[in-house]
């Protein structure tokens, strides 16, 4: 008998949150990377010229694969659960053909002493955490990774042109 078995009360507390998430200005978020530069004086659009806004998530580095040369400031957002961070790596070889390897004694990272320039870094950021890097940037290929252990290789890598 468990007719009186069915009491699983699921009580739903509407709690006030404080702090949604929506610190962020919202405006026009078009997901198209920015095109050629036009000339028509200053938008009023949020995204600045060399803004490129960024997501790192398991297990993928989202950004355009094609930036204009030229300071450039990357906002770069973990959406994932995971302690992730962004690095910017000026190189000739393609994200798929850099080597797992050790860095710094650990295993399972790229090595980025031998494999091209580290242009800049975020830094480790916390889930839902945001950090932004400047650097000037001048063309040619790049790989945008995560070089948290294992991560290179679970796919957080991007090829990018910079022209
Ligand atoms: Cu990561």
């Amino acid at each position: 008998m468990s007719r009186s078995t069915w009491y699983v009360a699921v009580i739903v507390v509407p709690f006030m949150l404080s702090a949604a998430a929506c610190s962020s200005a919202s405006g026009d978020s078009s997901p198209t990377p920015t095109g050629a530069a036009t000339s028509m004086g200053t938008s009023s659009s949020p995204v600045r010229p060399g803004d490129v806004p960024v997501t790192v998530q398991q297990w993928s580095v989202n950004a355009p694969t094609t930036i204009p040369a030229g300071p450039t400031t990357f906002s770069v957002k973990n959406t994932g659960t995971k302690e992730h961070e962004f690095v910017a790596y000026q190189t000739d070889t393609l994200a798929a053909d850099i080597p797992i390897a050790s860095y710094e004694g650990e295993q399972n990272r790229i090595n980025e002493d031998t494999n091209g320039t580290n242009v800049g870094e975020t830094g480790d950021l916390d889930p839902g955490a945001t950090g932004t890097l400047t650097v000037t940037l001048t063309p040619g290929h790049y790989v945008f990774f995560c070089n948290l252990p294992k991560h290179y290789a679970l796919g957080m890598r991007l090829d990018v042109t910079v022209q």
